[in-house]
């Protein structure tokens, strides 16, 4: 009996394991791209290799100062795997940050950071 609870313990570990190996959202591509030099941008867009869920995904903008910039409120488009946000007014020269904390329909969540830059 002890044996048996073990040893579906262990099963359960593994398949869960392997499940967070195999589909968990990571971060396909974005734009602006990573450490690319632009024009203040109109938009974040990252597309995920999943679908996401919009109400616990969420994308974070970091000024020069490290200090959050107020972005629009982010949808989902592309069967819900690319996740947009409008970017409000135009952003000075610097280098942004720009973190993502996502769920992904498989109840994974997962989060990142890149930066670009915005040229004078
Ligand atoms: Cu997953």
């Amino acid at each position: 009996m002890r044996n048996t609870l073990i040893a579906s313990l262990a099963l359960a570990a593994f398949v869960a394991a392997a499940g967070q190996a195999a589909a968990h959202a990571s971060v396909k591509s974005t734009t602006p791209t990573d450490k690319a030099s632009v024009a203040s941008p109109e938009e974040l867009d990252l597309t995920f290799s999943e679908a996401l869920n919009l109400p616990f995904s969420k994308l974070h903008l970091l000024g020069p100062d490290g200090k959050e910039i107020e972005i629009g409120k982010g949808v989902l488009k592309d069967a819900d795997k690319t996740l947009t946000a409008p970017v409000t007014g135009p952003l000075k020269p610097g280098t942004y940050t720009v973190r993502w904390n996502v769920l992904s329909v498989d109840g994974h969540k997962t989060n990142g950071t890149y930066t670009f830059t915005v040229k004078p």
